[in-house]
């Protein structure tokens, strides 16, 4: 039996996704539970006596362990080549003529062995971790065929092993058309339903789906097939939805339940009281915004005006948001999205374990898991400003310390 208490503590509980601070509070811990948390001077001798072990956080700042609910961090190869012809000028067509855009990284990530691919998509998560990062969804998608869509997920869930983080699986076979169905996307769908998403399901792989719903990628009738294969096999869906184009991906995300819509640039206020009625929670995801120079940015004063959850994510991917950092993110939510520190602080912990079904995590509450961050810094404020360079001090995950 593991028990710790917290002292001396400034703890941004962020109860309900709402910051407010408890001020030289107290946390006490079983077994990588809360067991009890509030102003020390009401901590009550532990009942029935025992020891436990302490830490003193000398006055710093303690939030939940952050939480980045969207990744696609199992790839091999980069784009740094993308990157450099964008620059000079070229459209993502000439760029896919040319042998890059997405294709590219599934060429490597299929010709990596299993040893490879681990190897830098651990990297990845490491990075994350580094900056409070306690619990990661990773997403494959560039496999693109049945074998190496589970080989990804089987990989993402692989690193748990070795990594104290919780790792949630995503299946995104429907991320983009893989070259050998050139022409053939339904058929590509029909291998998504009746191969990918059922051996994900029966071995394990996954706990969702998810699908990029574009012009450029799969239409609204091929994701409505995808999701029905998924609910058929009990898993949870999420939608790469409206990022370029209103295409109604944000009301069909609605229509299923769906946990989170992701990215929303382009979504309307339809699409916005959709995901309201159906309490889906919007990602958003200011990398890729970045990257891609959008011009167009997600409907934040509407998603505040009708209750919608906004998580920050990294979307960490090589094509459109080549990215690790979290609290990056943050101070991208905040001058690019223009959402308050403490906006971006609920949308990196309590939202973003939404985003996920996870909700035993993302506030510090008694009940709830003992993953935190401490940080010596005073306010939400200060973990948004910085660009890259701030690390917490100390991390906790499971009750136990991880650095
Ligand atoms: N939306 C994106 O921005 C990325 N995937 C997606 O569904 C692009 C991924 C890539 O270009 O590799
Ligand atoms: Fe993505």
């Amino acid at each position: 039996m593991t028990r710790t208490l917290l002292v001396n503590a400034r703890i941004a509980t962020m109860r309900g996704g709402r910051y407010s601070i408890i001020d030289d509070a107290a946390m006490r811990m079983q077994d990588g539970r809360i067991e009890w948390i509030g102003p020390a001077r009401s901590l009550a001798p532990r009942p029935g006596g025992g020891g436990e072990e302490a830490f003193d956080a000398q006055g710093a700042l303690v939030t939940p362990g952050l939480v980045d609910c969207h990744t696609h961090l199992v790839y091999a190869g980069d784009r740094a080549a993308d990157f450099e012809m964008r620059l000079a000028g070229a459209s993502y067509a000439d760029i896919a003529r040319a042998g890059g855009g997405i294709v590219s990284t599934v060429k490597a990530t299929r010709a990596a062995s299993n040893a490879e691919l681990r190897a830098v998509s651990a990297k990845r998560l490491e990075a994350l971790m580094a900056e409070g990062v306690t619990t990661v969804e990773i997403k494959s998608g560039y496999g693109l065929d049945v074998e190496n869509e589970l080989r990804c997920l089987r990989i993402a869930r692989s690193l748990a092993a070795d990594h104290r983080v919780s790792i949630c699986t995503t299946l995104l076979g429907a991320h983009a058309l893989p070259p050998e169905f050139a022409g053939r996307a339904d058929d590509y769908i029909d291998a998504v339903c009746t191969q990918m998403i059922p051996r994900a399901a029966a071995e394990g792989l996954a706990s969702a789906v998810d699908a990029f719903c574009e012009t450029i990628a799969f239409s609204n009738a091929q994701v409505r097939r995808v999701f029905e294969a998924a609910r058929a096999h009990g898993l949870a869906v999420k939608l790469h939805a409206d990022q370029l184009s209103d295409s109604g991906g944000a009301s069909l995300a609605a229509q299923f339940g769906a946990l989170s819509a992701d990215h929303l640039e382009h979504a309307g206020e339809e699409g916005v009281a959709s995901l309201a009625a159906a309490a889906t929670v919007a990602v958003l995801l200011p990398g890729a915004y970045y990257f891609l120079r959008e011009t167009k940015a997600p409907p934040v004063e509407l998603l505040r005006e009708h209750g919608v959850p906004m998580a920050i994510a990294t979307d960490c991917n090589p094509g459109t948001s080549p990215s690790t950092s979290l609290l990056t993110m943050m101070n991208m939510a905040c001058t690019l999205f223009r959402l308050t520190p403490e906006e971006a602080l609920a949308g990196a912990t309590c939202h973003g374990a939404a985003a996920l079904g996870l909700h035993d995590r993302g506030t510090l509450e008694v009940g709830k898991r003992a993953d935190f961050a401490v940080w010596d810094v005073e306010s939400p404020a200060h973990l948004a400003w910085q660009i890259a360079g701030l690390r917490p001090s100390v991390i906790f995950f499971d009750g136990k310390r991880r650095s």
